[in-house]
Parts: C-alpha cells; sequence; structure tokens
C-alpha cells in the first residue's frame, strides 16, 4: 500500500538549521593570485582572476588537506544543533570533491590526497543523526566544454553573459552532470538533498528532468529551488535574504558567516553571536530553513572563528531549541519590535531580542525569585487561554501572568536568562487563535508593513510585492497603498517611512515626496535616506528609514491610512519595506 502521509520534506521541515560547507581546490590560493588579493567570492577566484584551466588544475597538485577529520567537522555541526550538511560536491570550478569514476578530475584521482572525503563525512552523519547532502553545481563548470561560463569559451565571449550552445549544453549534461549525479546518489547511502545552483542556461525540461533523474535514483532526496524554473521541492532565497515578512511554501536561505563561502584568508568580517541567533530566529519565525556556511582551508580545517561562533549558537540551541524545531511560523502577520514568535502545538515562543525594562512600582507581589518580578510584558491579540508560562530556561517555575480578554501580562525576572535572545513559553488551550488585523502594539507602536498593505494601482503601474516581502517597483503617481489598523492609545506620532534598496549593498535613491494620510490628518514631505536601519537582516540588502513629520490621531477606533506618492526619484522607484507611527 503506498503511504500517503509519506511527506519528502518532513524532516527538512523539521530541521530548520543546517551546514553549508564550501570546499575545493580554491581553498589553495584562499583568495589570493600571484600575490594580488582577489575580490568578491573565494569560490569565484578562477572566473575572476581569469585564470586559464591549465594554470587552475594543476591547484589540484597542492591539495592535501592532512589534518581533515570528518569526524571534528560533523560534531561541530551536531553541537550547533544543525540537523543537515550540505557540501560542495562540485562548485562552478567544475572540480568534483568526491571519488567520480567517470571524470578524472577530482579529490581521488587528482590530488596527492587521494581520498574521498564524502565517505567519511556521510558516515558522520549517520553517526550524529544528521542528513548529508550534496551541492551541485549543474549549470555553470568552468572547466567543463559545453557548460556555462566554460574558461576558454568566456575569454573569447568575455567574462560575462555567456551563454553556452544549447546543443553543447545538452551534451555537458549528459556527459558530465548525470554521471556525476548517479555517484553521488549511489556511492554515499541516503542523500537529503541535491542543492543545485545558479540556473541561467538550463531549459525548464533539462530542470525538470535532472529533478526525475535524482528521484529515479532515490526517491526521497529533495531537489533545491536553484535547480530551476522554479521546479526545487522546496525555494532557495537570495543569498543572506530575509524576507519582511511571512513567506509561503518551503525555504530556505543559505548565508554566510563572514563575506565568502569559499575560504578566504583576509576575510575576517566575521558576524556576532547575536546576529546570527537574531537570523536564525527571524528566519524560524517565518518558516524559513537557515544553511549556515563554512568555508575550510586546504589543510582541511573549519577556521577556528566560525567553530567558535557555531559552539556559541550551539550552546544558546542547548536550552533554547524547542522554540525552533518542528516550530509553525508566527501566527501574527507582523513582526514585533521586542522579538520574534515561534509556535508548536499548544506553545507560543516568545523570543526576545530586547529583554522588558524594568517596571518600577508594578513589581508584582508573589515574588518569592531572588531578584523579584522587574519587567512585565504585554502581549495583544491572543484569542486562547493562557495556562502557563514559563522561562525555556528554566521551565520548572510558573512566570505569574494575567490576562484579560486578548491582553496578556506577564512578570518577568529581572535579569534575561539570555544575554542575546532569551525564550518565554505561553501554554494555551485549544487551537491558536490570533488577531491578525494590524493593531497598535503595548508599546504604542503601528507598524504598517509594505506586505500587508493593498496595492491600488494606477494603470500599468509596476508596483508589486517583491520575494523578500517589500513593494517594489513603485514608479507611477498614480498608484497608492492602503492598510487599516486599530488604535488603541490616541496621541501625536512621528511617521516613519522604511525603504527597501532595489540595489544590492547599495542606498535606494533618497528624494521622493510621500504624502501619508490617516484618518483625518495628514503629512507630506520628502524621504531622505540618512538613517540607516542597523539591523542584521539589512546587513547586505539594507534598509533606510526616513521621517516623514508627525501627525495626531485623537481617538481611538479602525483607522485607514494611505500612502501616496506626489514625487518619485529616480529610475528604479520606490521600494518600501514599512511606514512606522512612532509615538512622539
Ligand atoms: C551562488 C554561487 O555562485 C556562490 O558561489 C555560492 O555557492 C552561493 C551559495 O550560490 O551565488 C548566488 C546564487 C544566487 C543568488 C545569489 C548568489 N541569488 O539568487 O540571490
Amino acid at each position: 500500500m503506498p503511504d500517503h502521509n509519506h511527506d519528502p520534506l518532513a524532516w527538512w521541515r523539521e530541521a530548520r538549521f543546517g551546514l553549508f560547507i564550501h570546499w575545493g581546490i580554491y581553498s589553495v590560493p584562499a583568495g589570493f593570485w600571484k600575490g594580488q588579493p582577489i575580490p568578491s567570492l573565494g569560490e569565484w577566484i578562477m572566473h575572476n582572476a581569469k585564470i586559464p584551466l591549465e594554470e587552475y588544475a594543476p591547484l589540484a597538485q597542492q591539495f592535501n588537506p592532512a589534518k581533515f577529520n570528518a569526524e571534528e567537522w560533523v560534531s561541530v555541526a551536531a553541537k550547533a544543533g544543525m540537523k543537515y550538511l550540505v557540501i560542495t560536491a562540485k562548485h562552478h570550478d567544475g572540480f568534483a570533491m568526491f571519488h567520480s569514476p567517470s571524470n578524472p578530475y577530482n579529490i581521488v584521482d587528482a590530488t596527492p590526497y587521494g581520498h574521498d572525503v564524502m565517505k567519511d563525512l556521510a558516515e558522520a552523519c549517520a553517526r550524529h543523526g544528521l542528513r548529508m547532502c550534496f551541492y551541485y553545481s549543474q549549470d555553470q563548470d568552468w572547466a567543463a566544454e559545453g557548460a556555462s561560463g566554460h574558461w576558454e569559451e568566456v575569454q573569447d565571449k568575455g567574462w560575462h553573459g555567456h551563454k553556452p550552445d544549447p546543443e553543447r549544453f545538452a551534451a555537458y549534461l549528459e556527459s558530465k552532470v548525470k554521471p556525476q549525479l548517479r555517484e553521488l546518489l549511489t556511492q554515499y547511502g541516503p542523500i537529503g538533498l541535491i542543492w543545485f545552483d545558479t540556473p541561467v542556461a538550463i531549459t525548464k525540461e533539462q530542470s525538470q528532468m535532472l529533478k526525475e533523474y535524482v528521484h529515479s535514483l532515490q526517491p526521497d532526496c529533495l531537489v533545491s529551488g536553484r535547480v530551476g524554473h522554479e521546479l526545487g521541492d522546496y525555494g532557495s532565497l537570495g543569498d543572506n535574504m530575509i524576507p519582511a515578512g511571512p513567506v509561503v511554501g518551503d525555504w530556505e536561505t543559505p548565508a554566510t558567516l563572514n563575506d565568502t563561502w569559499g575560504f578566504k584568508s583576509d576575510d575576517h568580517n566575521w558576524k556576532s553571536v547575536q546576529d546570527l541567533l537574531i537570523l536564525l530566529v527571524d528566519l524560524t519565525s517565518k518558516g524559513v530553513n537557515y544553511l549556515l556556511n563554512v568555508g575550510p582551508t586546504s589543510e582541511g580545517l573549519i577556521p577556528q572563528p566560525s567553530i567558535d561562533l557555531l559552539l556559541a549558537i550551539g550552546r544558546w540551541m542547548d536550552v533554547n531549541s524547542e522554540a525552533i524545531y518542528g516550530t509553525q511560523p508566527n501566527p501574527w502577520p507582523f513582526e514585533f519590535r521586542w522579538g520574534r514568535v515561534t509556535a508548536k502545538q499548544n506553545k507560543l515562543f516568545l523570543l526576545f531580542y530586547e529583554w522588558p525594562a524594568m517596571v518600577l512600582g508594578r513589581v508584582h507581589e508573589d515574588s518569592n525569585r531572588p531578584g523579584g518580578w522587574a519587567g512585565q510584558h504585554e502581549l495583544l491579540g491572543l484569542r486562547n487561554r493562557v495556562k502557563r508560562a514559563y522561562l525555556l530556561a528554566d521551565p520548572e517555575n510558573a512566570l505569574p501572568f494575567i490576562q484579560d480578554g486578548d491582553r496578556v501580562t506577564i512578570s518577568l525576572p529581572g535579569v534575561a536568562p539570555d544575554p542575546l535572545v532569551s525564550v518565554v513559553v505561553l501554554d494555551f488551550e485549544d487551537a491558536l487563535d490570533v488577531d491578525t488585523s494590524i493593531y497598535q502594539q503595548a508599546d504604542g507602536t503601528v507598524t504598517l508593513p509594505g506586505y500587508l498593505a493593498e496595492m491600488l494601482k494606477g494603470p500599468d503601474s509596476g508596483m508589486a510585492l517583491s520575494r523578500n516581502g517589500m513593494v517594489s517597483g513603485w514608479k507611477d503617481t498614480a498608484s497608492k497603498l492602503q492598510w487599516q489598523f486599530k488604535l488603541l492609545t490616541p496621541g501625536t506620532f512621528t511617521v516613519k517611512v522604511v525603504l527597501g534598496s532595489p540595489y544590492h549593498r547599495r542606498p535606494p535613491d533618497g528624494g521622493h515626496v510621500l504624502r501619508l494620510t490617516a484618518g483625518e490628518a495628514t503629512v507630506s514631505g520628502a524621504v531622505t535616506c540618512d538613517e540607516q536601519v542597523q539591523s542584521p537582516r539589512a546587513q547586505y540588502f539594507p534598509e533606510y528609514a526616513g521621517t516623514l513629520g508627525q501627525i495626531t490621531l485623537d481617538a481611538p477606533g479602525t483607522i485607514t491610512v494611505a500612502l501616496e506618492a506626489e514625487q518619485i526619484a529616480g529610475e528604479a522607484g520606490i521600494t518600501l519595506a514599512a511606514v512606522q507611527l512612532v509615538p512622539a
């Protein structure tokens, strides 16, 4: 009998957190060629330094990772709380990091090391309960004739925008890609997924063919979204991309610990533990998997700063992983300023980036805890009856709380259980039921995200919601955005507009003139991009906040807000993350 409940994505959704490994012979030059630092990604050095294959291929003879120890690598991943491992079996340089009987340009046949590291890694993964997975560059292969970016073709035709001849590309898929996929899916036991990448030349039929080929060899093996043409078993967001709001379907974000994937000896731009935890929590609250990368050296070592960061995440996971694994996304369609929310069965996890401050004079009476109950957190919009509140770091001791309608006020210890991200759990009755309309938060702010706006588009407007949740391509003054929210506490508010950027790692154009109308009040002005939003997710896709002015809203109730553009600066139009009303 076929098992209709069998879902090959179940383990992947449960996992939430995986280790990416970019390892290849590019770790020998480690970002330098002929003494010169080569900008950009370490694994792209052959392309970026325009190295002919006859000079690049001999790097294999210098590749001798004597210190490689699969058990050590996988135990670091396991301690970090990661549940799957994706390693570059073949990156764009075309060199196979596994034993490939069909092609001699591989780690066993072309290096003095002569050992199949993937065998060891697959065994170590099995011991530690991680899923073994492979990255495989199916489209770009700078060493294979007919593939995208083949070094000889790009040398004649220029190193950018090369499109291979369709017939020769198809022949490359048959002669190199399929035999190697067969090897990867037959030599190492069960494989969790194949992480295809950079679909540029591949046709829809070829993407479908590769997906079916993988499934014919291992029916449960997933294929990543970058197989092309949106045919993946799950989707891949942009590198280091954190969507601004909820996403529909299964997604994963690949991300770096510094600024490169493959090892570069001069990249020391490590993210902080706090940033990494916030990225993990932020992605999890949106139901997006986090695939976090290390780039080992040519000696076979994961750089020590990477190990230290992963182990620090692991110490947090030891206490708090219940708020991550197998969770449902935030049931509210918006983010909170204080942190993020995940859910699982009859539990709601509140993950605080900022621990609620002391509330003087409102310290709870029945305290027997050292330090007392010094802070309070108000959560609005939960309609379920709360049975119990506690810290995930201290499940034995209940936290006092009061529930009044859909307002829950929880008393918290003065000192956060974790200095970076602390988790409060609410056990509730019945199926989760929250107010998903937009309402003023307990701290008085109102956030109107782009992805919750009604888009009232002018004729031929290019306004659309981008895949990271921002309103983009707003180039016409005939279009506008509209929201409704519930105002609980009237007052005067500063109106802030948060803009995303249509450009990678560059600020957006400033100087749009916008008009905001909220009920009877209206304010207009030019939005400048002077205040860069400091948040870990805005590191690669910057966000800027500008102030439009102030408005006064004098009665509680449902308020309609409209945002219109009187003047739009620049070619790319407006990219809008959110409008915020902050009590003045
Ligand atoms: C690709 C590779 O070129 C790179 O070397 C690395 O392996 C990375 C994980 O993937 O680079 C990409 C591919 C897609 C996007 C960005 C970088 N994207 O969709 O934003």
